[in-house]
């Protein structure tokens, strides 16, 4: 056993080093007996890879793996009379780094590997369940960067992802508005037009997407007649029109729920749920009546 240590101090070069009467708790995989005197233990790690570092029971020669270091878990590195503890030095395999050895969390490789965890792809296992999974890890924040994978977060496509502590978070894009899990557009210039009706008044139609669609009366008041008006180029509107005055349209419903300030230039600049997110029937086409 003591040719087993000198031999490691000798040759490691202060990468192998043993810690006395100190052991790793808690993350040993593999237990058994070896011979006195014989570097049974440390083969044994070596040519196992989850093998991070291993305790030895002193004189009754009993090995144990374990597939942590004292790196990735210095609060379980303890004093324990009976045993050393021992690094496997420079052919251990960093943690995460395969599938068969997973880490616990992004911090716990920042911890592992130290200087030499840069950010990338890792097999984390989080929840312990023996499923690994890869993600990246933001290292400079020691934290899994949800952004890098759409299957990780839930922000919409027009959203960008910011990653954070332990979390993310989702913003919509300029031009676009909602909560980041949703965002709609809210400067695009959707052409209108008034059909079913006279020169100057009719059911409220808008261009989108390649198709001409309705817009429902729910919060259809004079302030969005206004801005329907003033869009096709009148001075303003007489009246706003609800329950398919003019005639009902055909699908889609392109607004709902439509907020005008009044000084918008377009329709489609006022506030509304999103391109034909809606709750209305062609009974609530909403419709307008311009001035001259
Ligand atoms: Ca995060
Ligand atoms: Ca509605």
């Amino acid at each position: 056993m003591f040719r087993d240590i000198a031999s490691q101090q000798c040759g490691a070069g202060g990468d192998l080093y043993s810690i006395y009467q100190m052991m790793l708790k808690g993350h040993t995989y593999k237990t058994f007996k070896t011979t006195p005197g014989t570097l049974e233990c440390r083969e044994a790690c070596l040519a196992d890879f989850r093998c991070q570092s291993y305790n030895v029971v002193m004189f009754i020669a009993i090995c144990e793996l374990n597939n942590r270091t004292k790196e990735a878990r210095p609060e379980d590195f303890v004093k324990e009379e009976d045993r050393y503890y021992m690094a496997k030095g420079p052919k251990r395999v960093p943690l995460g780094s395969t599938r068969e050895l997973p880490a616990e969390s992004c911090k716990e490789i920042k911890a592992s590997e130290g200087g030499q965890a840069v950010s990338g792809y890792y097999w984390l296992d989080t929840t312990r369940s023996g499923n690994s999974i890869l993600a990246r890890c933001d290292m400079k924040m020691g934290d899994i960067d949800e952004c890098a994978m759409s299957a990780m977060n839930t922000c919409h496509r027009k959203a960008s992802c910011i990653n954070t502590q332990g979390s993310y978070n989702c913003t919509c894009n300029p031009g676009y508005t909602g909560d980041g899990l949703t965002c709609a557009a809210t400067n695009e210039d959707a052409p209108i037009r008034l059909t079913g009706g006279g020169a100057n008044y009719g059911r409220v139609e808008v261009y989108y997407n390649g198709t001409w669609g309705t817009v429902c009366d729910d919060h259809w008041t004079i302030n969005e007649a206004n801005v329907v008006c003033r869009q096709l180029g009148f001075s303003g509107a007489s009246q706003a029109k609800c329950c398919a005055e003019y005639g009902q349209g055909s699908d889609p419903i392109w607004m709902d729920d439509v907020y005008c300030q009044g000084g918008e230039a377009k329709l489609s600049h006022c506030t509304f749920l999103g391109w034909k997110i809606e709750n209305c029937r062609h009974t609530e086409d909403a419709g307008v009546a311009c001035n001259h």
